[in-house]
């Protein structure tokens, strides 16, 4: 496990601490991620959209395939492709002197990094109903759940009424704050705003319509209950672990 420091000294790029999460993987694995531990962190001259970890049916009923294969095909790789825009226009900026747009070119380069991290996050936070999703945490993360909610019903209510909460398009999120050394549940507009800096999401919840609409049309707190039959605790676990 990666000391915090060693952590922190690793979290470098792309518009702000609390985008990136750890990897169980290699370090700096996009796959999964990106970053774990200290330096060694070389990023891609092109952000690629990443496999989703399981086939796009492997959540049904709780989630649908066809919804899945859009949110997976379309969108998620609609920011990939909005990053390696936004990273682009900046470089160009640079190399004219002309920062005319750069207000422009932050602000999408903030969201596209926000959705194109958000949605890695969100993939293997999931797994298959009864195969690794669902049920409750164990271990250290399940301790400091009940240390800063309660216990888990009173995690779990806070975060489903939060989720619900969001005005139009956003997520719910269950992060771990190093500085205040608690978990917190927040909520995030759009792909990145209301997120305090330095917080590192362990779990998410995609709420923009997208990701329940074919299925559940308005009904987003049938969403918000059916996918806590997927969530992949020892995901949640692994990510807490690499932080905490
Ligand atoms: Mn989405």
């Amino acid at each position: 496990m990666a000391s915090r420091r060693e952590f922190l000294g690793g979290l470098t790029a792309l518009g702000g601490v609390y985008l990136l999460g750890p990897s169980y993987g290699k370090a700096g694995d996009p796959a999964t991620g990106v970053c774990s531990s200290g330096g060694g962190f070389n990023p891609p001259a092109e952000y690629e959209l990443p496999p989703l970890p399981y086939p796009p049916d492997a959540l049904e009923p709780h989630i649908d395939k066809q919804t899945m294969e859009v949110h997976h095909g379309k969108h998620h790789a609609a920011y990939a492709k909005g990053l390696n825009a936004a990273i682009k226009g900046l470089a160009d900026a640079r190399a004219s002197g002309n920062f005319d747009n750069v207000q422009q070119l932050s602000r999408l380069l903030a969201f596209h990094a926000g959705g194109y991290f958000n949605h890695i996050v969100f993939w293997h936070n999931m797994a298959p109903a009864g195969k690794g999703g669902g049920g409750e945490p164990s271990g250290a993360l399940a301790e400091q759940i009940k240390k800063d909610f309660g216990d888990f019903g009173k995690f779990q209510a806070h975060f489903s009424a939060a989720a619900a909460a969001v005005e139009g398009n956003g997520w719910g999120i269950l992060a771990y704050h190093p500085a205040l050394q608690r978990l917190t549940v927040m909520t995030m507009m759009n792909q990145q705003d209301l997120a305090p800096i330095a917080a590192v999401p362990l779990l998410m919840c995609d709420v923009w319509e997208h990701a329940y609409y074919l299925k559940y049309q308005n009904k987003r707190a049938d969403y918000i209950k059916a996918w806590w039959n997927v969530v992949n605790w020892k995901d949640v676990e692994i990510r807490f672990a690499t932080v905490a």
